[in-house]
């Protein structure tokens, strides 16, 4: 094939390829959230049907990206983790970024209505996204805990916020006010003024607040229409979405093909 003499700006190229034999985290979060969140009138200090749309944003990026073996979502933000030995876009890294921030971004205006239905996307929300290798199993165990530790932190603390600040009695004069307070507090007495001053349990907040989502492939019974019009039950692999505890061992005894 004839060159063209512009030909040779391709030589300027270059392409970072993520570590052989490592797993990827591809870590995508909301620019600007605080802002979006308040300018869409999100519920504080959470907004199941904002979370819900992350949640399906995910799910639209693992049924393209099989590679993918978990996700794992909290807020604006969601973490993909690629498995050791994939040769996804020969491990490029501008691609594999590219495309799943891609995807996320461009799920999430199109499945905007189905989840928040007369709310409406006043403009384009933008996510960004990086990748980091981690080349051990327990790296990659470490930074999924680091993110639902995180959940469990950023949780807490919300909780706490928003009742003050939205304290029937106003007992609190400015954010700033209840801001001072909780800074000088740990995570147990957090747990008892919410349940002092506001009669809120905390462990028996929604799950899918405290813990986060996480998202991975299994195989489930599914009813399908079968070729002679009846239903019959066969056995897919589906994407589930789970708010259960990912730090202890148990979920990963249960599913030990995820990592493996
Ligand atoms: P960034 O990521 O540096 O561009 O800045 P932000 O503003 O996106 O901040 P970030 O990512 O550290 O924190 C997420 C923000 O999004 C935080 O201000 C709370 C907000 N947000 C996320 N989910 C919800 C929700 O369900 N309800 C409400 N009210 N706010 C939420
Ligand atoms: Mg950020
Ligand atoms: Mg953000
Ligand atoms: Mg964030
Ligand atoms: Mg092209």
């Amino acid at each position: 094939m004839a060159k063209s003499r512009f030909e040779y700006v391709k030589g300027f190229e270059n392409h970072p390829i993520l570590l052989p034999n490592t797993y990827i985290a591809v870590r995508i979060d909301g620019r600007g959230f605080h802002q979006f969140s308040k300018e869409h009138n999100f519920t504080k200090p959470n907004d199941v049907r904002a979370l819900n749309l992350m949640n399906q944003c995910a799910k639209s990026v693992m049924e393209e990206y099989t590679d993918i073996v978990i996700g794992y979502g909290e807020s604006d933000e969601f973490s993909f983790i690629i498995s050791k030995n994939s040769q996804l876009y020969k491990r490029r890294e501008s691609k594999i970024i590219s495309c799943i921030v891609s995807r996320f971004s461009s799920s999430y205006v199109f499945y905007w209505k189905d989840f928040m239905g007369d709310v409406s996307l006043k403009y384009p929300p933008v996510f960004d996204g990086r990748a980091v290798c981690y080349p051990s199993l327990e790296n990659i165990r470490d930074y999924l805990s680091w993110r639902q530790a995180d959940t469990h932190i950023n949780n807490l603390y919300n909780t706490c916020f928003w009742l003050m600040v939205q304290d029937p009695s106003q007992k609190y004069k400015s954010e700033k006010e209840v801001e001072n307070i909780l800074k000088d507090t740990n995570s147990s007495q957090k747990n008892e003024l919410l349940f002092s001053q506001y009669n809120v349990n905390y462990a028996k907040l929604p799950e899918q607040f405290r813990k986060g989502s996480v998202l991975y492939s299994d195989k489930r019974n599914v009813t399908e229409i079968g070729k002679n019009g009846k239903e019959v039950v066969r056995s897919r692999r589906v994407i589930v979405i789970d708010h259960c505890d990912i730090i202890g061992k148990e979920f990963w005894e249960k599913h030990p093909h995820i990592l493996k």
